[in-house]
């Protein structure tokens, strides 16, 4: 038996409504639905647009929207916020490691990573009819809800209750804009946005939405570029995600951390994370920590524990044998392999215009 959680039929795909973030959603305009519809095969139901933001989002967001916005927030909680492809995987990892697993001989750090610290909205990801969350009782997020949401219908969000309901202190997963998220969240709990640069972000968005069929993009790379530059893909645009949290930066309970620094000296940032959260950890215990969450590490950690092929059931196994899994490359710089001198100007354009008056300054790779 499994559990299918696009059941619920997200409602009229045309119809425009207005959420309690005060955003107005809205239909895409029938030009750009059959382009995307024609490039795009995870997207049965369609996406939607909110305004103001041209936030990208599928068409199922409309029945989680109000309660994401909503959502009870506790002064424990730990948000790691990113644009898709940024890190956030490696930095959940992190904070969940450094505030419950210091020593590394926790036996729940063995549980698959979203038991242990849930994606708010994951649900609204769930809508092509033909993919099943969970394969069966067995799986290890189906075992988990029935123990924490014994009562609860998960076709009622089941990513989002398990956020709700796993104990305290919650290390929780988001890809959204502060936007759509609950308005005091900063005034009440931490939050550690994840930024990297934008050309290593296509390619391994590319690749992210070529072997997950809840996207299943099968149009060119150079498309796909364009998509980016566009800000046409799911969560974009990019900037603004970027710009909502720059504009916040100098909050106390905003972290904004870099893929690149994290990478090049991972010590010093689990630092800087460690006086953040609190966690008073010494020095052998960030070291370890910083090891045992290095792109090898965890790789080799995640894939044992069959991280893409039982547990994310909606990864192509074919493309993945071919180009790779989830854990793709975790450098800075490999856009220098994917991007033509003409799509790299294409994208530095797009920086001059958009990123380059909110104060980052990308690191492109050595
Ligand atoms: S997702 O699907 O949007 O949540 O992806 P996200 O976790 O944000 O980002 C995935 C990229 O992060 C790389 N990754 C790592 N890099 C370095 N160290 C560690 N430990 C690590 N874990 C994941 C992952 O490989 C993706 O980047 P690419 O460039 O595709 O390899």
């Amino acid at each position: 038996m499994g559990i299918v959680l696009d059941r619920f039929f997200p409602g009229n795909e045309n119809e425009t409504i207005e959420l309690q973030s005060g955003h107005v959603l809205e239909p895409l305009p029938e030009e750009e639905k059959k382009k995307q519809a024609e490039d795009w095969k995870g997207y049965p139901y369609g996406l939607v647009r909110l305004s103001p933001g041209r936030w990208l989002l599928p068409t199922n967001f409309k029945r989680f929207a109000d309660r994401i916005y909503g959502f009870k927030t506790k002064s424990t909680d730990v948000f790691v916020m990113t644009y898709p492809k940024c890190g956030t995987t490696w930095t959940q990892e992190i904070v969940w490691t450094m505030r419950n697993n210091p020593n590394l001989d926790n036996p729940a750090g063995k549980k698959f990573i979203f038991v242990r610290s849930p994606f708010l909205e994951m649900d609204m990801l769930f809508h092509k009819p033909s993919l099943k969350m969970m394969p069966s009782w067995n799986d290890p997020l189906a075992r988990a809800f029935l123990q924490l949401c014994p009562f609860k219908n998960p076709l009622n969000g089941f990513m989002l209750q398990m956020s709700e309901a796993i104990p305290e202190p919650r290390t929780i997963k988001t890809h959204l804009p502060f936007s759509l998220l609950p308005p005091s969240l900063l005034d009440v709990s931490k939050v550690i946005y994840m930024a990297r640069n934008p050309k290593d972000v296509i390619i391994s968005y590319h690749h992210h939405c070529r072997i997950n069929a809840m996207h299943d993009f099968v149009s060119s790379f150079e498309d796909f570029v364009q998509y980016f530059v566009d800000d046409d893909l799911l969560y974009g645009p990019y900037w603004l995600h970027l710009k909502e949290a720059m504009e916040r930066k100098d909050h106390p309970n905003l972290h904004i951390v870099f893929f690149e620094d994290m990478k090049t000296n991972p010590v010093g940032e689990l630092s800087r994370l460690n006086i953040f959260l609190g966690t008073n950890l010494t020095e052998p215990q960030l070291e370890n920590i910083a090891k045992y969450t290095s792109f090898s590490e965890m790789k080799v950690r995640m894939e044992a524990s069959g991280f893409n092929e039982d547990v994310l059931p909606t990864f192509k196994k074919d493309v993945i044998r071919d180009e790779g899994g989830f854990f793709r490359k975790g450098e800075s710089g490999t856009w220098k392999e994917k991007l033509t001198p003409e799509l790299d100007e294409k994208v530095d354009r797009w920086i001059q215009e958009h990123t380059s008056d909110l104060g980052v300054d990308f690191r492109f790779g050595v």
